[in-house]
């Protein structure tokens, strides 16, 4: 019987963090959960579920007890500006689900994460979790909400929901959708087609990064510290918040690092929409309370974040290739 549910297991995070929780705990202690699709690649046990609609969610409750809850559910910053209602309705009514769920699962841990996306201006370049929080972007309304909600049901219902709030995600294994760093992923896989890049950010525009094997590091190690730990690090509203750093770079220093493995890449710059977005975020996320409370260390810089990403991604189109040919053989 699966003890570890994903929500929102689809995504860019979801897919990697299910593969890892499926190696380390066995197929059959996990179960994934998404809006309806093909299940036949996938490790584990999946269920359709429409992450706002409270009678399924009753259902499952009723049928699992999980132990861990991974809720990755989220309508991302530039997607959700084009209607802030409806991101703001997924966002929290699913998270409102979790939280009222879980009440039914005893001594469960519940991740949320949180994202850069909780911060607004004004700012300094570098933020630590006690900046006040002034959001400019309905999902960053999301996040801030959703963190006071993780720090009322511990306090009000002894629930145990731990919450980081995430640069952006850099990783060859998913692709990202509807959010303000996903050029930081498209980058990598234009310049492996060998054709420009036109980036929808400005040269300069310097945001918090992660690479995806941080991350998930990240992740399990809030997961595996025990509450007391986290507890003495608590004090005050958003108090289960951490920020997890990993390193900052802007879209002129990430082309420069891809230049030196691929000379021939070109960029052009055509800011949008998203530039007022990722203008309103901070440049550098100061992690030192989860470095404190946990010990975490984020491994991959920008140099080594780059060539992981070109060589996974090479090795990855090598192996469709061959599939291909060895397709069309037979
Ligand atoms: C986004 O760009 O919206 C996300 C985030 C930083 O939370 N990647």
């Amino acid at each position: 019987m699966p003890h570890i549910l994903i929500t929102g297991a689809l995504g860019q995070i979801g897919r990697v963090l299910l593969q890892h929780l499926v190696d380390v705990h066995g197929k059959d202690a996990v179960l994934a959960t998404d809006l309806p699709f093909d299940q036949s690649n996938l490790p584990c046990a999946y269920r359709s579920l429409d992450a706002t609609d409270g009678e399924a969610w009753s259902k499952l409750a009723k049928e699992f007890r999980f132990k861990e809850v991974y809720h990755l559910v989220a309508v991302l910053s530039a997607k959700g500006e084009a209607n802030p209602w409806r991101s703001w309705e997924i966002n929290m009514k699913a998270w409102q689900n979790v939280i009222e769920h879980a009440t039914h699962w005893p001594a469960c841990k519940i991740f949320f994460p949180s994202s850069i996306a909780a911060y607004g201006p004004p700012l300094p370049s570098m933020v630590d979790e006690a900046q006040v929080l002034t959001p400019t972007t309905s999902y960053g309304v999301s996040k801030v909400a959703g963190e006071l909600w993780a720090d009322y049901a511990n306090l009000k219902f002894g629930l145990d929901i731990r919450c980081l709030r995430l640069p952006g995600v850099i990783g060859y294994q998913t692709m990202p959708g509807g959010g303000t760093t996903d050029y930081a992923v498209d980058i990598f896989h234009q310049a492996l087609k060998d054709e420009p890049f036109t980036c929808f950010l400005g040269p300069d525009t310097r945001l918090p990064m992660i690479y995806m094997d941080d991350l998930l590091r990240g992740i399990l190690e809030l997961m595996a510290t025990p509450r007391e730990v986290l507890a003495q690090a608590e004090s005050g509203p958003s108090s289960a918040v951490y920020n997890l750093d990993g390193f900052s770079v802007s879209p002129a220093e990430l082309f420069a690092e891809i230049k030196k493995h691929k000379p021939g890449f070109e960029i052009k710059y055509a800011p949008d929409f998203r530039q007022g977005i990722a203008d309103d975020w901070p440049q550098e996320l100061d992690g030192s309370k989860a470095r404190k409370t946990w010990g975490w260390q984020p491994k991959y810089d920008l140099a080594l974040t780059t060539s992981d990403m070109l060589k996974q991604l090479q090795s990855k189109k090598k192996v469709t290739t061959l599939q291909k040919q060895q397709h069309e053989q037979h």
